[in-house]
């Protein structure tokens, strides 16, 4: 066994291993570096020679398996890595061509913009955003809120009850805020955005369906003044700034006093058109400060504490805002419609 002997073995073996399949390589480290393959023999040889010989021949040999290895092991990374590139090749995705496809982008619902931008108003004016339960008893929708059982509003041709007497869909998300204080003492300041049933007959400007976003502010020391102050600065932020904004007087069973709210009309700045029916101004929304008897319900001090609520219809302040005339568009989800928004 010479020198060149081993070095011819090596060469052939590279040349072999390089241009080898990948399915292949397993036979080839047989052939070569396996029980009875061509190095391990050499190895096993070696005794048969003088120590000089062993020492030349058996370094040879172990530099011989060790190339061998790495030859293997560089070919089998080499002809993997081909594979993988291949296959992600194969499976790459062209996202540029992703956006040629004929889907119409999607929208939020305009009620659904709205309550988005007024949380946004009244988040930043330090107001928490609360849901409560559509469905609702009887206490909550009524009975906390000052509305005893004689009351008009009570009336089964308004309310949707669902089990007897017992469960209702809630008339007005007043009953969130019973919820919302039940669960947390004052300062409460918090807006209740949500789903509205009322069983009455549909036309232009009433659905059974509709939505509402009411607010609530409770603390030591609260008055009406806060309550101008903040609706006003609602209006200036969602309707325009500059906007003059008048109380006239109302009723309402949770709130004593009680009053409506309007603002110059944002079309013609209270010069009187169409929109404002040339009175100058626009209904906005119902408000006052809580009645105590409100309080009492949730075991609030309403010796020690005051508050101001408001609540407003959003299919009513968006059709304002739009000028849309009939408030069935809302529900007909008729895409010319949907997409002006
Ligand atoms: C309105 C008008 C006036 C109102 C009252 C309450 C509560 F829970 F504090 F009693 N929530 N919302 C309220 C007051 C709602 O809607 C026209």
């Amino acid at each position: 066994m010479t020198m060149n002997n081993i070095e011819q073995i090596v060469s052939d073996a590279l040349s072999k291993i390089n241009s080898a399949a990948i399915a292949e390589l397993e036979a080839l480290k047989a052939e070569y570096l396996g029980k009875s393959g061509v190095i391990t023999q050499i190895l096993k040889s070696l005794s048969q020679y003088s120590i000089e010989e062993k020492k030349r021949i058996g370094a040879e040999a172990n530099k011989a398996k060790s190339g061998i290895e790495s030859a293997l092991e560089k070919r089998f990374a080499a002809l993997e890595k081909a594979r993988v590139d291949e296959k992600l090749a194969k499976e790459k995705i062209d996202f540029s061509q992703a956006f040629y496809f004929p889907f119409a982008k999607g929208s939020l619902h305009p009620v659904m913009q709205a309550i988005n931008d007024i949380s946004r108003i009244f988040k930043a004016l330090g107001f928490s955003v609360a849901e409560g339960p559509e469905i609702e008893t009887d206490w909550y929708n009524f009975e906390a809120l000052n509305i005893p059982a004689s009351h008009p509003a009570r009336d089964t041709q308004d309310t949707f009850y669902l089990d007897g007497m017992k469960n209702l869909l809630r008339t007005h998300t007043s009953p969130g805020q019973i919820h919302v204080m039940e669960k947390q003492k004052p300062p409460v300041k918090v807006i209740v955005p949500g789903r509205v049933y009322r069983n009455e007959a549909s036309d232009a400007s009433h659905s059974s369906i509709f939505h509402q976003v009411e607010g609530l502010a409770v603390d030591e020391n609260i008055t009406f003044a806060d309550l101008k102050s903040t609706l006003a600065s609602f209006v200036h932020q969602y309707f325009g700034s500059g906007l003059d904004i008048r109380f006239r007087p109302s009723h309402f069973q949770f709130t004593e006093p009680s009053a409506e709210m309007d603002m110059q009309c944002f079309f013609c700045k209270g010069k009187g058109c169409r929109v404002c029916k040339n009175s100058g101004w626009i209904e906005t929304l119902g408000c006052g400060m809580v009645h105590p008897n409100v309080f009492r319900s949730v075991k609030y001090d309403p010796e020690k504490y005051t508050g101001f609520a408001f609540g407003m219809g959003l299919e009513r302040i968006t059709m304002l805002k739009y000028g849309i005339d009939d408030i069935r568009l809302f529900y007909e989800n008729d895409l010319r419609f949907l997409k002006q928004f």
